[in-house]
């Protein structure tokens, strides 16, 4: 609790960073977007990840603070991305429960938006399915004004909520992020029974956002292996340690920069 009192000041002093994990096309190995990933420079602690703040922030009510700061970062990075020409890739960020229930959603990203010349398809928003699991309608209703305007909408850890469904009827999704659970199982051999069913929940997922006419990431994805069989089964786009692990703008761009 001490340590979530602490996010307003270390808002104030700047201690708060964006790492980006590229989410890469399994077809031809274009970045297609970076997902952003909130760190804390603590003075004592040192570099704190979300794992340690992320749930208190929550609990407390100061991931709103924290999620609008994250929200207006990411986007005036991005903006600056633009030597990518019309491939510039879109950023993603995670919204926490609290900040898709708030009224003033809407309001907020547009206004980021607008200030930051940040084109609205250049920008991703990651829901969970939890969610989306207590979406009233009025969350439901910003999000499809947001998708409208022509900002994507991202289920995160897809597969891991409670299997209601009914989100994708009348939520205007655009991409499924397979949550690395199911991933991790393809790090076995093909043959390992478990690795088996892990393959074939996989490869329902990808049929069933195939038929919504959704993009499908995997998420986890850590070798060469897990990737080629991702690929076998039609997935469209993969994040994970073997394409890039989370790193400041700068040396992400660096790289993309190198590889054409
Ligand atoms: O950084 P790491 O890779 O350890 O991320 C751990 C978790 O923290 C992920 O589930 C991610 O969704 C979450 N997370 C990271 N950044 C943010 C953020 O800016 N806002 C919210 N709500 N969650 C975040
Ligand atoms: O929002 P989300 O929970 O999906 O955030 C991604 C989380 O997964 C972050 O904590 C990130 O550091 C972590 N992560 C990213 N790539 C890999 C990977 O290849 N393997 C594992 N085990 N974790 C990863
Ligand atoms: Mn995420
Ligand atoms: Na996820």
């Amino acid at each position: 609790y001490a340590l979530s009192a602490a996010i307003p000041a270390a808002l104030d002093r700047g201690e708060f960073h964006l790492d980006y994990q590229p989410l890469t096309s399994l077809r031809d190995g274009r970045v297609l977007g970076v997902e952003a990933l909130v760190r804390w420079r603590h003075p004592e602690l040192g570099t704190l990840y979300p794992g340690t703040f992320i749930e208190l922030a929550e609990e407390t009510g100061l991931i709103v603070p924290l999620g609008s700061w994250v929200l207006a970062e990411a986007c005036r990075e991005a903006a600056t991305w633009s030597s990518f020409g019309a491939a510039a890739p879109f950023v993603s960020v995670n919204l926490a429960v609290r900040q898709v229930h708030r009224p003033g959603l809407v309001r907020e990203v547009r206004e980021v938006l607008d200030r930051t010349g940040l084109p609205p398809e250049r920008l991703q928003l990651e829901v969970t399915e939890s969610t989306m699991m207590s979406a009233v309608e009025e969350p439901v209703r910003a999000l499809r004004v947001l998708a409208d305007m022509g900002v994507r909408i991202a289920i995160d850890d897809f597969g891991t909520g409670y299997c209601n469904l009914t989100y994708l009827r009348d939520l205007p999704v655009t991409e499924l992020k397979i949550a690395g659970e199911f991933v991790a199982g393809l790090r076995a051999p093909a043959d390992d029974p478990a690795s088996r069913t892990d393959e074939r929940i996989l490869a329902s997922l990808v049929s069933l956002a195939r038929a919504l006419n959704l993009t499908v990431t995997a998420e986890g994805v850590e070798t060469e292996g897990q990737a080629d069989r991702l690929r076998a089964i039609g997935c469209d786009a993969a994040q994970g340690w073997h394409f890039g692990k989370p790193e400041p703008a700068a040396r992400l761009l660096e790289r993309l920069s190198a590889a054409g």
